[in-house]
């Protein structure tokens, strides 16, 4: 047994004992060398020195994005800038970006977290991985490629981007672990169809570690099908480490977080409560053994629940459940919340579209105004208008009934929606730009 899968086939007690050692070490790092923990630690009378169990820890104040993001460039660092050996930063669609910051240990054990994907998908040395998220400031690439090294496999690091040529590398270099956005893997698995070629036969994929965004069941059966390989789930973000927080394992039920160095709470994000085991509420995260960049109850706004038994696999580290997307995902629609993945769930259940859909978000007379346009499937009829109409009134009707709200729907011809070489974007919200 490698050594690492006896990390993941530990006695749950010990991989806590572990978690307890590296939280007391954790607080106190943050205490001693980051004033902003030292600020927000004391008007909470949280005493950092007095922890000894996870009870403890839940009189810690939480973390946000926003502290992170006041704290740049390096407010957050704990440990000296020469001792920093790399750094990435998170897209920051709204403004400043977050910065995460490796020591050469961060970067070990970083790479260590994703192999442990190589490792559940059976792979290891005689595996050849392509990595085609991207690389630079988004931690994909880099992650991704670490985690190649480290599990022996044979990295190929296309980055992302150049399509053709990622299907050429896929089918002549005998790729077996693809690595990269699950939309991007189903962009690759299209334009591959629509060159001639047939990647259920013609790739050698064993395995695909896709993540970065939430994607259904259904979109992943698709993608299983036409590539005809294993996909796996993974997780992570900058805040954190990047990919690797926690990854599926063959059996498909749940992320195995890296318990080791990851303790996860889920807590109601209204009360700021922690929630019992199997609950539904937000992702809340304390790194146990991170030394630049060390988080304490970090709020991740991913939403999830840990999943209450052990896995069919025999590994021990605990599970979350698959993201149902993010709290600030949350569309306010005339007053009535709703999540886009509750619109793709209505999507589904319509075998004429596929999954490819954008929600466009407007103002029309003060009133919010959302249109859904969804692709239809290459083989439907979109010159018969009548078949059109009637399935647009249909998705329509399915969608007032699930939401309580009235969606306007627009299908529109198979590959018009733009695609996306990292994350897809699905919600496009130009409200307060009077149109
Ligand atoms: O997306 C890190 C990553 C790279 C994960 C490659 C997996 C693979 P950020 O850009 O900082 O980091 O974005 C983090 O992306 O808080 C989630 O909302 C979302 N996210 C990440 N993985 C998943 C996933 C990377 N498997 C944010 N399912 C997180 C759903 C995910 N959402």
């Amino acid at each position: 047994m490698s050594s690492q899968e006896e990390i993941l086939t530990m006695p749950h007690d010990q991989i806590e004992q572990v978690q307890i050692e590296g939280i007391k070490k954790t607080v106190v790092n943050c205490y001693e060398n980051i004033p902003f923990y030292k600020k927000s630690f004391d008007e909470a009378g949280f005493d950092p020195y007095s922890v000894k169990d996870f009870d403890d820890l839940r009189r810690a104040p939480f973390v946000t994005k926003q502290d992170l993001r006041d704290a740049y460039p390096y407010g957050m660092l704990a440990v000296p800038l020469r001792d920093v050996k790399e750094i990435h930063m998170s897209s920051g669609t709204t403004g400043v970006a977050t910065v995460g910051a490796y020591t050469e240990h961060d970067l070990r054990i970083w790479g260590d977290c994703f192999a442990r994907g190589v490792l559940y998908a059976d792979g290891g040395p005689d595996d050849v991985m392509q990595v085609c998220y991207g690389y630079g400031l988004f931690t994909g690439g880099l992650g991704a490629h670490y985690g190649g090294l480290s599990s022996g496999a044979t990295v190929i690091p296309t980055s992302a981007g150049n399509t053709e040529r990622q299907i050429r590398i896929l089918r002549e270099m005998g790729t077996t672990i693809m690595c990269c956005t699950p939309s991007y893997a189903m962009h690759i698995a299209d334009t591959a169809i629509s060159m001639g070629v047939d990647p259920a036969k013609e790739f050698t994929l064993r395995a695909g570690i896709h993540g970065a965004e939430a994607f259904s069941d259904n979109f992943r059966a698709e993608l299983e099908r036409k590539l005809n390989y294993k996909v796996l789930d993974v997780y992570g973000l900058t805040e954190t480490m990047g990919p690797g927080v926690a990854i599926e394992c063959m059996e498909q039920d749940g992320l195995h977080i890296a318990e080791d160095h990851f303790y996860c709470e889920i807590i109601d994000p209204a009360t700021g409560e922690v929630l019992p085991d199997g609950e539904w509420g937000e992702l809340v995260i304390t790194t146990v053994d991170r030394e630049a960049s060390p988080v304490v109850r970090y709020r991740t706004r991913d939403i999830t629940r840990i999943l209450p038994g052990t896995c069919k696999c025999g590994r021990t580290h605990r599970r979350i459940d698959r993201l149902h997307g993010r709290t600030d995902d949350m569309l306010i629609i005339r007053g009535v919340n709703v999540f886009p993945s509750q619109i793709e769930n209505v999507m589904e259940t319509f075998t004429q579209v596929s999954s490819w859909y954008q929600i466009e978000l407007t103002t029309k007379n003060y009133l919010d105004v959302v249109t859904l346009k969804a692709e239809v499937n290459p083989d439907f009829d979109f010159d018969s208008t009548g078949a059109i109409d009637r399935l647009q009134k249909e998705i329509q009707a399915a969608l007032k009934a699930a939401l309580s709200v009235g969606v306007k729907v627009k299908l529109v011809e198979p590959m018009s929606i733009p695609r996306s070489t990292g994350k897809a974007k699905r919600v496009i919200d130009l409200r307060g730009e009077n149109l």
